[in-house]
């Protein structure tokens, strides 16, 4: 049974984690806390960025000879293999660490199997405390949701994003569609756009609104790390000078020939989805179109909707999903409400789906 101090420190290692949320991708984010025998903290660390020390060896690191006889209060099991760094059960036993909390185990072949070898070597080890908060965050969207479905998936986990007005939709009946939300739902999406690193529109989309899909801070200059521009363009339509083309982020024009097509000549989102993880691709930003969507939605490759819902009215135009296969009530995608919030002067709605 783990202590309270030591379930305490486990929302610490939470918190600590989320702190390499925009750039530990395409790694996990991951918190660890160190505690003496009477449940103070010795030292803590979290994993900040791939190719950088994990955060059991941020911990271990900062707590030198103190760490001998701790307990190591971890958000996910330590990896038990040598990637770009070192493995930690190693470093753990080493270090003399004498229990091991865990709050998730870790999914991939890779690196699992770090609590059985602490086992075997004798250490205390205990999975399974706050394995849910660690999951979703203490924040929405601030946990290890994002990577532990993208593992366990083998495919890039998928947030769909949309701005539109109360009666659903996304542009006008003449096709214009800027802008729907308020400055403040805007920035936020940028915000959202600095977590991912990936995003996916459709050629529809780029035809439409030629956007140029970078992500830009407070004042709008772009920021260094940009997401990879990918682009479902079955037939290779997107035009040559199109603003997504440009050398301000990298970009995928992702055509059928390239990754294959359907029976029905489409192509062929699941495969795209496996080309993107092959990548290291983790975490996939949909911002649209509505035909995009509606694919996504039917090929259950949709695991986050962040919906901005500005209070206006349009009557006529497109709605947000189109075609997503659901012809009858009986088969309507149900969501789970997980916030709701005012932006601006908007309402951001974060759901997600039900397994179906
Ligand atoms: C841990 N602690 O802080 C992280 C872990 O290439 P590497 O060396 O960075 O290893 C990446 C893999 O290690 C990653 O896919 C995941 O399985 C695990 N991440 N493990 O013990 C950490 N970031
Ligand atoms: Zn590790």
């Amino acid at each position: 049974m783990a202590s309270e101090a030591e379930i305490q420190a486990m929302r610490r290692a939470i918190g600590l984690a989320a702190r390499g949320l925009p750039t530990a991708l395409p790694n996990p984010v991951v918190g660890c806390v160190l505690l003496d025998p009477d449940g103070s903290v010795v030292a803590e660390g979290w994993h900040d960025h791939a190719g950088g020390p994990h955060a059991e060896v941020v911990a271990l690191t900062a707590a030198g000879e103190r760490a001998r006889g701790t307990t190591a209060v971890v958000t996910l099991e330590p990896c038990n293999h040598t990637g770009r760094t070192g493995p930690c059960s190693e470093a753990l036993l080493k270090a003399g660490v004498v229990r091991v909390v865990i709050a998730v185990p870790d999914p991939s072949d890779a690196a699992s199997g770090g609590a059985a070898r602490l086992e075997q070597a004798g250490v205390d080890v205990e999975v399974g405390v706050l394995t849910a908060e660690a999951e979703q965050g203490l924040e929405p969207g601030e946990g290890n949701e994002v990577w532990l479905t993208a593992v366990r998936q083998q495919r890039p986990f998928v947030t769909w994003k949309f701005a539109a007005t109360l009666d659903g939709r996304v542009a006008a009946q003449d096709g214009t569609s800027q802008w729907i939300t308020s400055v403040e739902a805007r920035s936020d999406v940028h915000r959202l756009r600095a977590q991912v690193d990936t995003m996916l529109v459709g050629v529809g989309t780029v035809l439409a609104d030629d956007p140029l899909l970078t992500v830009r801070d407070a004042e709008g200059s772009p920021l260094t790390r940009q997401p990879l521009r990918v682009v479902a363009d079955t037939h290779g339509r997107t035009p040559q000078d199109a603003r997504i083309r440009g050398n301000d982020a990298p970009t995928w024009i992702a055509t059928g020939a390239e990754v294959g097509t359907t029976a029905d000549g489409a192509i062929d989102l699941p495969a795209l989805m496996q080309q993107l993880y092959a990548r290291e691709r983790r975490h996939v930003l949909l911002e649209g179109g509505p035909r995009l969507a509606g694919a996504m939605v039917e090929a259950g490759l949709v695991d986050r909707v962040v919906a901005y819902l500005a209070p206006a009215l349009l009557g006529a135009g497109p709605n947000a999903l189109m075609d997503a296969g659901i012809t009858t009530i009986a088969d309507v995608w149900r969501l789970d409400l997980t916030d709701v919030r005012r932006i601006g002067g908007d309402v951001r709605v974060l759901a997600r789906p039900r397994p179906r």
